[in-house]
């Protein structure tokens, strides 16, 4: 039995994911999200290729998702089959719905989503309605992945662009490890009036893979709430 206390926000981002889901059609590569909501996502493709033959190809954002779509039966492909994707479909931490400007990478895989999201022709983002924030930074920290080697260093140049930084850790005290054995360093910035410069700033630091800044990337969200589903593009 699960320890973790129930989910009141599952019902909406079921219903969000089962939406997308069925923007996916035989034949398409996917990009397979990572997270909650992205786990329901999973779910319902798994279920389609089960019980109405769909077929597709998949790449998974991060281990865990890799192993639930092997759990579902869904066909996984690589990069070198498909360099490009027909459709990726994810959560976000916080989303812009004006821009449809996300932070992603609470859940730590943020790297990986970045990746998969860079090469999907359609980029969908699955949530429950309280995701939607003003501005970006309002409610959550910024992510920002950053090598082992120097990374109190890289901390220290994140504080200078104006953050509260903090390395994450598990419960034991150890540091947090990515799937690429990388750090993630929170970052609690002021809600941003200027992502695309604050973005360029935490890429100029050396030490630093990638950040939790997803923007201009993705094409669709799609959310639901009390108020029903809501499709943004
Ligand atoms: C992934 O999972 C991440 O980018 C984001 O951090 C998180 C959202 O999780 P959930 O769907 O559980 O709220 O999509």
């Amino acid at each position: 039995m699960s320890s973790l206390p129930p989910d009141p926000a599952a019902a909406f981002k079921q219903q969000a994911a089962i939406q997308a889901a069925a923007l996916v059609q035989d034949g398409m590569a996917v990009g397979l999200g990572t997270g909650s909501t992205a786990r329901f996502v999973v779910a319902e493709l798994g279920r389609r290729v089960r019980e109405e033959g769909l077929r597709i190809n998949a790449i998974p954002t991060s281990i865990a998702t890799r192993t639930q779509a092997q759990e579902e039966g869904i066909p996984l492909t690589t990069f070198a089959e498909h360099p490009e994707l027909d459709i990726a479909i994810d959560g976000a931490d916080e989303i812009e719905p004006t821009t449809l400007n996300l932070i992603k990478g609470l859940g730590g895989a943020l790297l990986w989503e970045k990746i998969v999201a860079s090469i999907a022709r359609q980029f969908v983002i699955v949530a429950d309605a309280s995701k939607y924030v003003d501005h970006l930074g309002m409610h959550c920290p910024l992510p920002v992945e950053v090598i082992p080697f120097g990374w109190e260093s890289a901390a220290h140049r994140l504080d200078a662009l104006g953050a509260q930084t903090t390395p994450r850790r598990l419960r034991d005290g150890s540091l947090f490890l990515t799937d690429e054995k990388n750090l993630i360093i929170d970052c609690l910035f002021p809600p941003m009036t200027n992502p695309d410069a604050l973005a360029a700033d935490i890429l100029n630091i050396v030490g630093v893979v990638e950040h939790g800044l997803f923007l201009h990337m993705a094409t669709q969200t799609i959310t639901a709430g009390p108020d029903g589903v809501k499709v943004l593009t």
